[in-house]
């Protein structure tokens, strides 16, 4: 059974656009993941650990069969084989593949919490998420993303 899955990539160190771009060829190489829909790309400063470089961000569409601990693995495997060095949590990175939603699973292990935990809190995420899907739900809460970015506007701007 194939599962509607959204993967955030990041690349802040080297070529980041071909960081993008080669993750996502990889991702398909072994025919479990099939990329249905790629967002625009955007330059994005960095957020938590701030004194690093921009990022580039995008997330892509895709479905596959694989459960979420052997897609988690998959790309583990491609980050490193992009040459990613784990220095500290939340530092610079040639390349972070992140499972934002698979499908409207929560999904809770030692390393690996779906939906993602940056998701509500990170502006780039949910345009990406709308770009994508404008009537996308958030699994946990019910909500609408495009919603969640309309509610943050009027915080900001009341
Ligand atoms: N990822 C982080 C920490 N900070 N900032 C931006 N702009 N984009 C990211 O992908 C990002 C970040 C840790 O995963
Ligand atoms: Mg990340
Ligand atoms: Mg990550």
């Amino acid at each position: 059974m194939l599962t509607r899955v959204f993967i955030g990539l990041g690349s802040n160190l080297g070529d980041r656009e071909k960081m993008l771009s080669d993750a996502v060829i990889m991702l398909q190489e072994d025919g479990a993941v099939h990329v249905k829909k790629r967002s625009s790309v955007a330059e994005t400063e960095p957020v938590d650990f701030l004194s690093q470089p921009d990022f580039l961000n995008q997330i892509i569409e895709a479905e596959t069969d694989l459960d979420p601990e052997t897609l988690y693995s998959r790309c583990r495997e491609i980050e490193s084989k992009l040459g990613r060095v784990r220095t500290f949590e939340k530092g610079p990175r040639e390349i972070d593949l992140d499972i934002l939603l698979y499908g409207n699973q929560e999904y809770n292990s030692g390393n690996l919490t779906i939906p993602h935990i940056g998701i509500m809190k990170r502006r780039f995420i949910l345009d990406h998420l709308v770009e994508l899907d404008p009537d996308l739900i958030d699994p946990v809460s019910k909500m609408k993303y495009s919603e969640v970015i309309r509610n943050e506007f009027c915080k900001k701007h009341q």
